[in-house]
């Protein structure tokens, strides 16, 4: 039988009410891809679960489709996300998908083209908040406390249900837990979700790298960061909702919780790229500590099986790219200005 989404591939697992109405986009099945390079350069064997494969490019759409089944089978008619552009493209595209009405609240300015394009173009009514992330997810709080609208940001417990299937499809794949997972930690939802399914599957438990950008590091600093800043739009988060959750992840795994530059993650999405993988800055976070730790000498990679989560596709924030990159030659269309700009 064809591939028919999560919900039918591991509704076993995900503990969701009984009227859960699947709605599912066929999410999820992404691939673990070997990269013999960097594994050869670390001793090492490394694989990258490239979440950007998801439908609407991001991991968000693993629990997108767990929160939109729920809210949709309880009745609900509209959805609400703060978000930093991942969670609204992919609330857009499942409400779209259900026939729900959906409201994304997005920090002014800070949201990268990919995403608010695709949120708009999923139909959401996109709210541009002056104000951060998580000015905008204190909002959405309070608005689902008062009305009817569901929330379906990652406090909703049924998205955390859904994203445990990441987890789940690196133990089917490699048939065992690896010894190290590396991601990239924002509001903190993925990182527990991950350490739950793994828990859960019983096929063994990693250690756990969680990375975050200098410039919006709580779990590292150990307090709120009021204002947070990183070229990586997506984790530019201050006080991540799961927080608590995430430090428990990092200690029970033997793992931790670390903050790369944005130069780091810059120059790791780099690294990605040249081996064929495109992804948004933040989801070169986890590559990023993980290669910083190494070069110290505070990891040993030598013979280990890892995985390292690629949370978003390139693609969302083309802008990156094409504002530090210089732009493309200009020659005339003939064959003798080809031929010298290629030999020069
Ligand atoms: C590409 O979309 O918070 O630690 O509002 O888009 O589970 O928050 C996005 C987060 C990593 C961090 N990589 O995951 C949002 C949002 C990418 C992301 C994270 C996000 P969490």
């Amino acid at each position: 039988m064809t591939y028919q989404g999560l919900i039918h591939r591991y509704g076993q697992y995900l503990d969701l009410p009984a009227h859960t109405k699947p709605i599912s986009l066929l999410e999820g099945n992404t691939p673990l891809i070997p990269m013999p390079r960097l594994s050869r350069e670390l001793g090492c064997e490394l694989f990258i679960k490239f979440e950007g494969l998801n439908p609407t490019g991001s991991f968000k759409d693993r629990g997108m489709t767990a929160a939109i089944s729920e809210a949709v089978g309880r009745g609900a008619k509209t959805v609400i996300c703060a978000s930093t552009g991942n969670t609204a493209a992919s609330a857009a595209a499942y409400a779209a998908r259900a026939g729900l009405r959906s409201i994304v609240l997005i920090p002014e300015g800070k949201v990268a083209v990919g995403k608010l394009a695709g949120a708009i173009a999923y139909g959401a009514e996109v709210i541009q908040i002056q104000g951060s992330f998580d000015d905008a997810l204190s909002l959405v709080v309070e608005i689902t406390q008062k009305t009817p609208i569901a929330l379906v940001n990652s406090i909703n417990p049924f998205r955390i249900e859904g994203q445990k299937t990441a987890a789940f499809e690196i133990c089917d794949d490699l048939g065992s837990a690896p010894d190290w997972l590396c991601l990239p930690v924002g509001n903190a939802g993925n990182i527990t979700s991950y350490w739950a399914g793994f828990k859960q599957y019983q096929k063994g438990l990693p250690q756990i790298l969680g990375v975050q950008a200098a410039g919006a590091a709580p779990l590292v600093l150990g307090h709120p960061v009021e204002k947070p800043e990183t070229v990586a739009t997506a984790i530019r988060i201050g006080r991540p909702a799961r927080g608590e959750q995430a430090l428990e992840a990092a200690q029970e795994s033997n793992g931790r919780i670390i903050a790369v530059t944005d130069e780091q993650i810059l120059s790791t999405q780099r690294v990605l790229a040249s081996e064929g993988v495109w992804v948004e800055p933040a989801s070169a976070a986890g590559l990023s500590g993980l290669l910083a730790e190494s070069a110290v000498g505070k990891f040993e990679v030598k013979g280990r099986r890892i995985v390292v989560v690629c949370t978003g596709h390139g693609m969302k924030d083309p802008s990156i790219i094409t504002e530090s990159f210089q732009s493309p030659k200009v020659i005339p269309a003939d064959y003798a200005a080809l031929i010298e700009v290629i030999e020069t």
